[in-house]
């Protein structure tokens, strides 16, 4: 069997991704490539390398060492800290994709990078947002995010790379912290509710977005990349979702299992601008129809399993 380069492994969506990815496959087959090593398990536990992802000849030359047959891309920068530096986010997330998807073009390997919510924009539909609308995003992130289904789209049409792609909500895990999502209060008010019993939320109350358990988010990951490519229509912007929720709505469902949990609100104008620019909830239908996409985890049992593991954690 070939192997799995994964950049951006020490992430949030990487370090978990790695280790289930090692499970399946075999620790030798997932080749974890970031940066710089952190303490995760996914740099410890098999293969890895230093790689920057702006750096396409480092790229090439790992893949190549590993004879890789599927490159997934997951380093990136997220919604608010693109906001506060655009161009260094555009060179990233654009530049690091673009020398991904050669990279996954040169070794003639299939491809994987997460979209997300953050491709919408204020003039999509808000509620049970379509698979294909209006997307008009107001962020930088939300720029990188269209441009790139449409770059992962082109590499598939033009040059044949199996090219595929989910538009992520805000994922929810007690492994790794995210680093600067706008949807990050909905993981930091767990850890904060075991820690104080009580959390200040920087979105404002009423404020609905959609969410998703990290266990669902991988097995999305698995099954996209295993389904037959003769069924995917969409291939790199899935809506996939789990839940949509606001801040009230977490707190009181945290509250049952932390009694005296309380919220309260110091409404951060930068982060609030960018949720009420994306959608309320989304639409997963095509993910379903085309690949089988499905969840386990809607917010109640979520909040069990989050609050169980980060007490043991912590
Ligand atoms: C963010 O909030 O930036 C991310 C995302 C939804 O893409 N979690």
């Amino acid at each position: 069997m070939k192997r799995i380069m994964i950049t951006g492994a020490l992430g949030q969506i990487g370090s978990e991704l790695t280790l289930k990815l090692r499970e399946l496959y075999g620790a030798d087959y997932v080749v974890a490539t970031d940066i710089k090593k952190n303490d995760s398990e996914a740099f410890s536990d098999g293969p890895f390398e230093i790689v920057d992802v702006t750096d396409l000849k480092t790229m090439v030359e790992v893949a190549k060492k590993y004879n890789v047959y599927t490159v997934m891309h997951l380093a990136a920068l997220l919604s608010a800290p693109a906001e506060a530096k655009p161009v260094f986010a555009w060179n990233l997330n654009m530049g690091g994709l673009m020398n991904a998807l050669e990279t996954a073009r040169e070794l003639n390997a299939q491809f994987f990078t997460p979209s997300s919510i953050g491709a919408f924009g204020p003039t999509t539909p808000k509620d049970n947002t379509p698979q294909d609308t209006i997307m008009r995003p107001t962020t930088m992130y939300g720029v990188n995010k269209v441009a790139g289904d449409l770059l992962a789209d082109y590499y598939y049409y033009k040059f044949g790379v199996d090219t595929r792609g989910l538009r992520f909500p805000g994922l929810i895990s007690y492994v790794a912290l995210p680093g600067g999502g706008t949807t990050d209060y909905a993981v930091e008010i767990y850890y904060e509710a075991i820690k104080n019993g009580k959390y200040t939320s920087y979105i404002d109350k009423g404020t609905y977005m959609d969410m998703m358990y990290m266990p669902d988010a991988l097995n999305a990951i698995v099954d996209l990349m295993e389904a037959d490519p003769g069924r995917l229509i969409h291939r790199n912007s899935f809506n996939v979702t789990a839940m949509s929720f606001n801040p009230e709505e977490i707190a009181a469902e945290i509250a049952k299992n932390v009694p005296g949990f309380e919220i309260s609100y110091n409404v951060d104008p930068i982060r609030q601008k960018i949720a009420d620019s994306w959608p309320n909830s989304i639409d997963a239908t095509a993910a379903k129809e085309e690949w089988g996409f499905n969840t386990d985890y809607d917010l109640n049992k979520m909040t069990k399993d989050m609050i169980e593991k980060l007490r043991q954690k912590l």
